[in-house]
């Protein structure tokens, strides 16, 4: 194929790639905000780690509706977060490290305080109106389509001095960017070259699989009536996704040596194969959200919020199809966590007794997988979700959103709404970082914007670097085994026993080498027999979260609560 480069050099795929909310990470001046001299305060802290690259959330200039992800100068960084000498000096303290940079690209809308969209809204014939998507508003008002926007309320604002509703999948502050217009793809190209020829090192493209817009914005399938629809699923695979993304690879990214994910709600296999192909696609991976909806009752009009236990056996189907599906054709991220998700360890583990147990579980399980692990700032920690009693603690525009829909609206009892925040919440990810027993877990001198998880005076770094048995430990060495273990990069997924409802086993194959992961999601005692098939004369154990004695065979064991063991079959 004429557009075949050689496969970039393999180690994007040994890397790991930590992720940071800046807002919460370190805050260096004591004004409560996280901030970038914080971030470069604490490289030493991720170097230990042994990550690789940074995924760094946004931090342009941003009136913060959406906490950066509305962003209203692409090229100046947010005020609250330092200056542009601030961020060379960070980005020239990863490098120094080996650590490489990707930034957050936000395109698929801009803040409504961006001077596209102030110049947008004035009058029809502004040069920048078709920056923007816009509909007639008629002499009644009604909406141009049925679409409700992720964060509540219809996904169109009325303009009062064109006389026009403007598009916004999100907030009302963030107006979606008209894809179709050359000019607005070439503004997105410059600004992603201004950031390259600084020397970041890629983008993790938000929400990009969302650019394309079907012709005509058709209503949505009406599954709650006299509502308006959940609309992500008209806009996550538009007519000219691919064709943009390619575009975008041959006139940006092929310049550079890059690194890039997208983010893709809703993602199908195939559309994870098409953006990813190493010859035809655009990107190196996604981040498809398959395994993030398994814990909703799917085809609910309340989306994430319509709670139900997680079924392992949907998991293991899930994961398994994407392990499948990318072999050898594409590439998959690997995440169970970032600042849009509760905390794994509450969510899918225990945050109580077995809170350590779990947490390196749930470890083992995703690095021994196929793909390129992310950990979420905290994560490496075990952080917990946190569950405020009152919802003026709580600082998310969709929680909030949710929250007065549900209890002014729809007059739910805020008990029940709060207890669901405590389950669902995006700021149960975005607590300050835990880094030691003191006020505030070291976060800040001053007083944070949001509060910190009371259980810093246990779960933070300070305790973590000194337990040798700690959940940071132990994500340092499975960060170090990657580097090692061809298998674990290269090695072909098989999944074990996939109707078994509590044990997620599965191999990793490389010649003649088995990786073997086993992982108990139980608080419970759980017998585990490895299916005759799997032929071997000796184990050796990598990693496990218990002492395991040398005589305990993993063709019959038993596990313990949480338990955790990767091996290698020989
Ligand atoms: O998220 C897009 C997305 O689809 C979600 O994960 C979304 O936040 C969902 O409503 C969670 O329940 C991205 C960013 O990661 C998120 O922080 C932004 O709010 C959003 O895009 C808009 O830029
Ligand atoms: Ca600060």
């Amino acid at each position: 194929m004429a557009d075949a480069r050689p496969m970039p050099a393999a180690d994007w795929k040994q890397s790991v790639v930590y992720q940071i909310y800046p807002r919460s990470f370190c805050d260096s001046n004591g004004d409560g905000v996280g901030d970038l001299p914080g971030i470069t305060s604490r490289l030493d802290y991720l170097k230990a780690l042994g990550v690789d690259v940074v995924w760094l959330s946004p931090v342009y200039r941003s009136p913060n509706d959406d906490n950066g992800y509305d962003i209203s100068d692409y090229r100046a960084i947010m005020d609250e977060f330092g200056t542009m000498a601030d961020f060379d000096t960070m980005l020239a303290g990863m490098h120094a490290r080996g650590i490489r940079l990707m930034m957050d690209l936000v395109v698929n809308h801009t803040s409504d305080e961006h001077p596209w969209f102030q110049q947008a809204r004035q009058s029809r014939d502004n040069p920048y109106h078709d920056y923007y998507i816009w509909r007639d508003m008629p002499a009644d008002s009604s909406l141009p389509n049925n679409w409700e926007a992720a964060f509540s309320g219809s996904v169109w604002e009325p303009n009062p001095a064109t006389g026009e509703y403007y598009l916004h999948m999100f907030s009302k502050k963030q107006p979606d960017l008209n894809w179709e217009n050359p000019k607005v793809r070439q503004e997105v190209y410059a600004l992603m070259r201004f950031w390259l020829d600084k020397g970041v090192d890629g983008f993790r493209m938000d929400v990009i699989n969302m650019i394309s817009k079907p012709a005509g914005l058709p209503d949505a399938p009406v599954i709650r009536a006299g509502h308006l629809q959940p609309s992500f699923g008209m806009v996550t695979n538009g007519p000219r996704l691919l064709e943009f993304l390619r575009e975008m690879k041959a006139q940006v990214l092929d310049h550079y040596e890059t690194l890039t994910v997208g983010e893709a709600p809703l993602a199908t296999i195939q559309q994870g194969q098409d953006i990813t192909n190493v010859y035809t696609g655009a990107l190196n991976m996604l981040f498809q959200f398959e395994h993030m909806d398994l814990d909703a009752i799917p085809g609910d009009g309340r989306g994430k919020w319509a709670l139900k236990p997680l079924a392992l056996t949907d998991l293991k189907a899930s994961m398994s199809r994407w392990q499948d599906a990318l072999w050898q054709t594409g590439w998959n991220s690997l995440y169970l966590s970032n600042h849009d998700q509760p905390r794994p360890v509450s969510r899918w583990g225990d945050d109580g007794v077995y809170r350590v147990a779990s947490a390196k579980m749930l470890a083992t399980f995703l690095h021994g997988l196929q793909g390129t692990p992310y950990v979420y700032q905290g994560e490496e920690l075990g952080m917990t979700n946190v569950r405020f009693a009152r919802i003026e603690d709580y600082r998310d525009i969709e929680t909030l959103n949710m929250y007065r829909e549900a209890v002014q609206d729809r007059h739910e009892a805020p008990a029940e709404v709060l207890a669901r925040i405590h389950v669902k919440s995006r700021d149960n990810a975005r607590t300050p970082m835990q880094w030691d027993a003191t006020a505030h877990g070291g976060f800040t001198t001053g007083t944070p914007w949001m509060q910190t998880n009371p259980n810093h005076t246990e779960v933070n770094a300070a305790q973590a670097r000194d337990d040798a048995d700690s959940v940071w430990h132990y994500y340092r060495r499975l960060i170090a085994l990657r580097k090692q273990l061809p298998v674990l990069v290269e090695g072909r997924y098989a999944l074990l026993q996939p109707e078994d409802p509590n044990v997620y086993a599965y191999i990793r194959t490389l010649g003649d080498e088995v990786l073997l992961v086993v992982c108990n999601f139980t608080p419970r005692e759980q017998v585990f027999v490895l299916p005759p098939n799997v032929a071997f004369e000796q184990q050796q154990l990598l990693i496990a979260n218990y002492v395991v004695n040398a005589a305990d065979s993993v063709r019959a064991c038993t596990l313990r609560p949480f338990e955790a063991r990767m091996l290698v079959l020989r």
